[in-house]
């Protein structure tokens, strides 16, 4: 069925997108490992080729760039650049988080927009996706400079989101404290409270479990692909890498069900406890993040434990590696060394967390391989919850909030089997973007050429 419509092939079709998109690597990386999984659907399902429905998915619906001025402690006055990438409203408001980090730049947030709209499908919530953020770096920024920015930033983005429109959240750089001055200046421009944003306080409208949903949710996943190999997370070993938001929501969860996780990681190095991420030091994650250095060495010292500098966890012998820290963090020869290593499963928690060359070597290998837009979707789902919660004026419980999240994570677990089964070994790339496409793509043609 090759040659219905405009494109004969990926190869085809991805050189449209690559002129189209020029020196955007993390942007082709990630419409790539889409496209090669759904083509062999697409060849079965020709209406698709017919819709010219990759050329209109991979064009965001709108992208917004912005300055961003704002005064240091010391009166002197930067410039950041802004942004919001909406990129698709086929099956509800756009919706993502924001990421403040200097590496941010349109072809990032392109890649992570494309991402959170199947991850966001396979929720089965109804949002759309979006993501945005600034190159700004809240490294060694005093509490007063992120407000100062935080507020600048809304000054602009406010005109261009609400709780029907795009609903951003929390990324890398981003926790409840930013939330809160976005919030805080939304809803002083506006006049208005309403749920524009999600991670928000509890006080004000956030939802319980969302601070731990990326994560829970991750070792939820985790413990289903297991499931399949009629194993147990329980006496596991576990390489976690980063120290943020989300490694400490799957440090939590993996720790309260029996299994241990030895290493943390950062920009710095990575550190290595061989008795496990436990009790007090899990909290301590939370306190390093807190002191906007970005180092994880500091845990090294305080529980006297190894710190390997300008390392990377993977070189250690475990039973699961979950990447949690940024994308293209687990490259070829990490995965190599997993595998030397009998690795039983890997699964991403941060956001395309391998490289393409790592992800090939886990297929072939035939290592259960879970890839963040799956595995990772606990964050945006409780998001979801969160919006339905602020629409109807009431708080579910933590118990209510947790139930819903693993009901959620293990709908996406079957989903990912169902389309991405072969043989005895489930593709779990092909099966999430399969299922994520689906209800995209198919929403769009119902909505007509818009
Ligand atoms: O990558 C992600 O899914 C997030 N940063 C969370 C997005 C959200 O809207 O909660």
């Amino acid at each position: 069925m090759a040659g219905i419509g405009k494109y004969s092939s990926v190869d085809e079709f991805m050189d449209y997108v690559r002129k189209k998109n020029p020196a955007q690597e993390e942007f082709h990386q990630a419409v790539e490992e889409v496209i090669e999984s759904i083509w062999g659907f697409m060849e079965e399902n020709p209406i698709y080729f017919g819709e010219n429905i990759l050329e209109r998915l991979v064009e965001p619906e709108r992208v917004i760039m912005f300055r961003v001025p704002w005064r240091d402690d010391n009166n002197n006055i930067h410039v950041n650049r802004g942004f919001r990438v909406e990129f698709n409203s086929a099956i509800g408001p756009y919706k993502g988080g924001l990421r403040f980090h200097p590496s941010v730049n349109l072809g990032g947030l392109k890649f992570l927009g494309f991402e959170q709209t199947f991850k966001n499908s396979l929720t089965s919530l109804p949002m759309g996706g979006g993501k945005g953020g600034s190159d700004f770096d809240p490294k060694g920024k005093s509490d007063n400079e992120i407000m100062n920015f935080c507020q600048s930033f809304m000054q602009e983005l406010y005109r261009h989101i609400g709780p029907n429109t795009d609903v951003p959240a929390g990324d890398i750089g981003v926790g409840g404290k930013e939330i809160g001055y976005l919030f805080g200046m939304y809803k002083k421009l506006r006049n208005e409270f309403t749920g524009v944003l999600t991670g928000k306080g509890i006080n004000w409208g956030g939802s319980l479990i969302r601070p731990e949903a990326t994560g829970f949710g991750a070792i939820y996943f985790v413990k289903e692909m297991l499931s399949m190999m009629n194993e147990d997370i329980a006496g596991k070993v576990i390489s976690v890498s980063g120290f943020g938001n989300v490694a400490w929501g799957a440090v939590l969860k993996a720790t309260q069900l029996g299994a241990k996780v030895v290493t943390l990681s950062g920009p710095d190095g990575y550190i290595y406890d061989p008795d496990g991420v436990k009790g007090k030091k899990i909290d301590y994650m939370l306190e390093l993040r807190a002191t906007n250095n970005d180092i994880v060495e500091p845990y090294a010292k305080k529980y006297d434990v190894d710190f390997f500098p300008g390392k990377r966890p993977w070189e250690r012998d475990v039973d699961i590696a979950i990447p949690s820290a940024i994308q293209n963090e687990l490259n070829g020869e990490d995965a190599q060394n997993l595998i030397d290593n009998d690795v039983t499963l890997v699964a991403e928690a941060s956001n395309m967390g391998c490289t393409k060359e790592a992800v090939d070597l886990f297929h072939e290998n035939e290592i259960p391989f879970g890839p963040g837009k799956a595995v990772n979707a606990g964050g945006v789902a409780v998001s979801g919850l969160e919006m339905s919660q602020n629409s109807m004026k009431l708080n579910w419980t933590e118990e209510e909030v947790d139930e819903k999240l693993h009901n959620i994570m293990k709908n996406i677990h079957k989903t990912c089997v169902e389309h991405g089964k072969d043989g005895d070994y489930t593709n779990y790339v092909k099966g999430a973007n399969i299922g994520g496409f689906i209800k995209v793509a198919d929403s769009m043609i119902d909505q007509g050429v818009v």
